[in-house]
């Protein structure tokens, strides 16, 4: 019998990404009794997942670090501005190891159900192998990209080849070079690999069903004066970032284009371009509300195809029309656009070249038909849903979140669900997450989730759940301000729309981190307004009687 069989946790995190470990490590300093539950051998989340060629991140490394600990931030030096996957995973790793958290993770654990007993208040996960634990409280660290989209491709079943999803790379080094690969896909994933695959491969096919907007990492090594200038400077530096509307801090434009004199606005739109990263898209403030903003910034990218490829019909394959920039996840990569100048590498636009169906040795369309041996799926994942909808979650009570998700996901404030008591969500739908620099958004998340666990102990454990009204509430506001915008113009994952017969629903807040954790604050200093505490509000501040507190 393992320790964890007859123990009662006070909490259990499922997931050991970047909010994992460092929920462990929080929860663990405020005292509380707590593990983790991870499915991999190792932590990371998506970093250790993800494996496939020139995986990189595209938020600033300095950036895309923990800010809770100095010493963590003093011991670790990044080498390069994105980061590589393995510096990531390494990083992550290092900060378990440095804050000894590894005895405390059950690894090789996939949780396959959770069931809320509502009579004894008490979780009960189990795991694929039929290992169990028991919590008075979960914490859903699950990640918003960790399933991975497998869509049913005519044919695919018959491919006689290797079939690889990007999240699931070979732990052995695929060798290319004596082989013709197909990809699937151009979304970031496809956009950072498709150059690398290109330069190995025998031949490369890339099949785009809608291209995306993609700028210049210019990416480079970071100098000493950064990295110093960081040091010095970190604690402001990350206070500023949590006060600007991603988390990150990119130089963000403050007048609309309409007030820029047009000779300036494409002046500044060449710097920032030069300058690389996502910066070029946070020139003008209204790129995401105004039409006009959104194609002036459209046409700029537009025609930075144009230039990058050699052949016009191809570089106008590349070019989307289908949706405003901003409104799929712009891709930020190196020599995407250059790749299609070489002669191993072929395009299969299917806005205009139909597929007919995957064969045992190809992909046959309209126009022929491109040998594959490694057919590659960049077909990105089952986002922010997926992975809390993989696990059976329930309560005696009869509820049950594959049925109350059944139309799209409904959460206050993406922290709480209204009839799931004593579980928490981090970055979940209806927050920003996705819309942010997610270390940044997962360290807040867990800070008011151990800040909240503390304020439940004292009072003796009640229980705590999202009021249904303010969750619908919320959800209408966080619908409200997406339509403010242009984000529901696209066919986009933020929206469910890349799987097969998955409700169609903006899921993240796009109102802004800054707008967000001010929010979360006055929630939880209000006496957590729009949760239930021991089966009842707590209203202004002041605490009544609790119910069964
Ligand atoms: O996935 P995606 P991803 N037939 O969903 C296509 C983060 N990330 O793995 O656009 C043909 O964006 C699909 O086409 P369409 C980042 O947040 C970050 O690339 O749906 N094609 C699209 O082109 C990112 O946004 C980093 O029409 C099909 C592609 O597959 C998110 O993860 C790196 C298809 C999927 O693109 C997801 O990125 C990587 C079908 N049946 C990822 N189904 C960095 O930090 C799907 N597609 C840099």
């Amino acid at each position: 019998m393992t320790e964890d069989a007859g123990a009662l946790y006070d909490a259990i995190i499922i997931g050991t990404g970047f909010a994992g470990v460092y929920g462990l490590h929080r929860m663990r300093e405020a005292g509380f009794r707590v593990i983790a539950v991870e499915a991999g051998d190792d932590v990371g989340g998506c970093w250790y997942w993800n494996r496939y060629p020139g995986l990189r991140c595209d938020v600033d490394s300095l950036e895309y670090a923990y800010a809770f600990s100095q010493e963590l931030q003093d011991e670790w030096r990044w080498s390069e501005r994105y980061a590589p996957q393995s510096e990531i995973h390494a990083y992550i790793k290092f900060a378990a190891d440095r804050l000894e958290l590894r005895p405390h993770i059950r690894f090789n654990t996939r949780i396959a159900s959770a069931l809320y007993d509502d009579v004894a208040q008490v979780w009960s996960l189990t795991s694929e192998a039929g290992d169990s634990f028991r919590a008075r409280y979960i914490v859903m660290a699950t990640g918003c990209l960790s399933i991975p989209n497998k869509p049913k491709i005519k044919g695919i079943e018959n491919f006689e080849g290797r079939l690889v999803h990007s999240m699931q790379w070979p732990d052995e080094k695929l060798v290319l070079s004596d082989k013709n690969v197909a990809v699937i896909g151009t979304g970031s994933t496809g956009v950072q690999m498709i150059p690398l695959l290109a330069q190995e491969a025998r031949h490369l096919t890339v099949v785009q069903r809608t291209p995306a907007f993609c700028v210049p990492a210019r990416n480079q090594p970071w100098n000493d004066a950064r990295i110093e200038y960081w040091r010095q400077n970190y604690r402001d530096l990350r206070t500023m970032a949590r006060n600007t509307r991603a988390g990150v801090l990119h130089e963000y434009g403050m007048l609309p284009a309409a007030a820029v004199r047009p000779e300036d606005r494409i002046a500044d739109l060449e710097r920032r371009w030069v300058k690389g990263g996502p910066n070029v898209l946070y020139g003008f403030n209204d790129l995401l509300v105004n039409e006009e903003t959104n194609k002036l910034v459209a046409d700029f990218l537009r025609g930075k195809i144009a230039q990058a490829v050699n052949d016009p019909e191809i570089a106008k394959k590349l070019m989307p029309y289908e949706y405003p920039v901003g409104t799929k996840r712009v891709c930020v990569g190196t020599d995407y656009y250059e790749t299609y100048n070489r002669d191993n590498v072929s395009l299969i636009d299917l806005r205009s070249e139909k597929l007919q169906q995957i064969e045992k040795d190809g992909i046959r369309t309209d126009d022929g038909f491109y040998p594959v041996d490694v057919l590659i799926l960049a077909t990105g994942y089952d986002a922010m849903t997926g992975a809390l909808l993989a696990i059976d979650i329930s309560t005696s009570a009869g509820k049950s979140l594959r049925n109350e998700w059944g139309r799209g996901p409904e959460t206050y404030m993406g922290l709480g669900i209204a009839g799931f008591p004593n579980m928490f969500v981090v970055t979940g739908p209806g927050s920003p997450s996705v819309f942010s620099n997610m270390v940044l958004s997962v360290e807040h998340d867990m800070d008011w989730i151990t800040e909240c666990l503390t304020f439940l102990k004292e009072r003796d454990w009640p229980t705590f759940e999202a009021d249904p009204a303010a969750q619908a509430a919320w959800m209408d506001h966080v619908d409200d301000v997406a339509r403010q915008t242009l984000v529901n113009k696209a066919a986009s994952w933020y929206r469910g729309a890349n799987v097969d017969g998955k409700p169609q629903k903006f899921m993240p807040y796009v109102g802004g981190v800054n707008t967000y954790q001010a929010r979360c604050r006055e929630v939880a200093e209000s006496g957590y307004e729009g949760f239930l505490v021991g089966g009842r509000a707590l209203q202004d501040g002041r605490e009544r009687e609790l119910a069964d507190g």
